[in-house]
C-alpha cells in the first residue's frame, strides 16, 4: 500500500479555509500522482494551532470549528478523493450542538477512496493546561477548548487493511497502540502540532525528535504496526513547530522522513505483511498475561506498590488458570 505523509507548513491565524483546502487539495493531487492511496495530514490541518492563546472572543474560537464534515469549504477534497481514487485522514476541530450541550473534539476522520467518511477518532490525551497560567513560558490550552475523546481507540476496515487513528499527544503513551493493535490494526495514521522547544523543560529540547520517534518506533515494533506520522511544521505565528513527518515500519525503521518545515509529501510503499509477521514474532494471544497487567486499567497514576497478598489475591483466579491446581 502506497501512503503518504502530508506534511504541512504553518497556517497564519487569519487564513482562509479555501486557502488551506486548496494546499490540502494540491499535496492531495501530487500524492495520486506518486500511486498513493491513502494520504495523512496533520492534526488540526485547517487551522493554525490556536491553542497556544486563551482567546476570549468566542466568535473567533467557534471560526477554528467545524460544526458539519464534510461542509461546502473542505467538498473539494472530498470531490478530489473520490476522483483520484486516494483516501486521507484529516485532523480538525469538530463542534457538536451549541448552548448548554456544546461539545468540542480534536478529532481525525478517515476518508476511503471514493471520497466517504469511514471512521471518525476524537483525541483521547488532551495535553497542556486547562486555565492561562503566566507562570508557563509556553501555553498549551487543549484542555481549556477540548473535551476529551468518547470513542475509544477504534479501528476501521478500508483499503484492505485495518486502520487506527490517533493524534498527537496521543503517540508518546504505550497504552493506546496496544489497544489498537488488540483489536487487529496493522496501520494507525497519527497527525501532529509539536513545538520544536519547551521552554518549561528545556533539557528536553535537544531530544525532541528522539522524544517523538522513539515512542513510535517501540510501538511499531512491540505491536507489529505501520504508522504514518504527519506534522504541522515551522514558524508558525511565531511558534517554531517540528517537523520530522514519518512513516515507521513494524521493523522500528523510520523507512521514510521529511526534510523540510514547509507542506511536503513524505511517500513510502509499505509491506503490510510485515505487520503480520511480528504479530506472529510476539504472538500476543499466547504470550500476554493480562491478569498481571490489571494496574494499567485500575490505576490513573502512581499509587502504593502492591503487596504479596494484594499480587496473591490478583493471580488466585485469573483467567482459565488456576495456580493452585
Ligand atoms: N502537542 C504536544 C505533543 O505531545 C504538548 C503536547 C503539550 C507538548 C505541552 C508540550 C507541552 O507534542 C499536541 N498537539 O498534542
Amino acid at each position: 500500500l502506497t501512503l503518504a505523509a502530508a506534511q504541512l507548513g504553518p497556517i497564519a491565524r487569519d487564513a482562509s479555509r479555501e486557502s488551506v483546502v486548496r494546499r490540502l487539495v494540491s499535496l492531495l493531487e501530487r500524492a495520486a500522482g506518486h500511486g498513493c492511496r491513502l494520504v495523512v495530514f496533520p492534526e488540526m490541518a485547517l487551522t493554525t494551532f490556536f491553542p497556544r492563546w486563551l482567546i476570549e472572543d468566542e466568535d473567533e474560537v467557534a471560526g477554528f470549528f467545524e460544526s458539519a464534515m464534510p461542509n461546502a469549504q473542505v467538498a473539494p477534497l472530498f470531490e478530489t478523493a473520490a476522483r483520484l481514487g486516494t483516501g486521507f485522514t484529516l485532523g480538525y476541530c469538530e463542534q457538536v450542538g451549541a448552548g448548554d450541550t456544546m461539545r468540542r473534539y480534536n478529532t481525525a476522520i478517515l476518508v476511503d477512496a471514493g471520497g466517504n467518511i469511514a471512521g471518525k477518532y476524537r483525541k483521547v490525551h488532551v495535553p497542556g493546561n486547562p486555565e492561562f497560567d503566566p507562570a508557563l513560558g509556553l501555553q498549551h490550552l487543549e484542555p481549556w477548548y477540548f473535551d476529551d475523546g468518547d470513542l475509544g481507540f477504534p479501528v476501521f476496515d478500508c483499503l484492505d487493511t485495518r486502520i487506527g487513528m490517533l493524534i498527537c499527544n496521543d503517540r508518546r503513551w504505550p497504552e493506546p497502540w496496544r489497544v489498537l493493535a488488540l483489536q487487529g490494526a496493522e496501520l494507525v495514521l497519527l497527525g501532529y502540532n509539536s513545538p520544536a522547544q519547551l521552554p518549561d523543560y528545556p533539557r528536553q529540547n535537544a531530544l525532541r525528535t528522539d522524544h517523538h520517534q522513539l515512542p513510535m518506533r517501540a510501538a511499531a515494533y512491540q505491536n507489529g504496526l505501520w504508522i504514518v506520522a504527519s506534522a504541522k511544521a515551522g514558524h508558525e505565528e511565531g511558534c517554531d513547530m517540528m517537523g520530522g513527518s514519518c512513516i515507521i515500519s513494524p521493523s522500528s525503521e523510520v523507512v521514510a522522513v521529511s526534510s523540510t518545515l514547509d507542506d511536503e509529501l513524505v511517500v513510502y510503499t509499505a509491506d503490510l505483511g510485515l505487520a503480520g509477521e511480528y504479530r506472529d514474532f510476539f504472538d500476543m494471544s499466547r504470550c500476554r498475561r493480562p491478569e498481571t497487567y490489571g494496574l494499567i486499567c485500575d490505576r490513573r497514576g502512581e499509587g502504593d506498590p502492591l503487596t504479596a497478598e494484594e499480587w496473591a489475591r490478583r493471580l488466585r483466579h485469573p483467567a482459565g488458570r488456576d495456580p493452585g491446581t
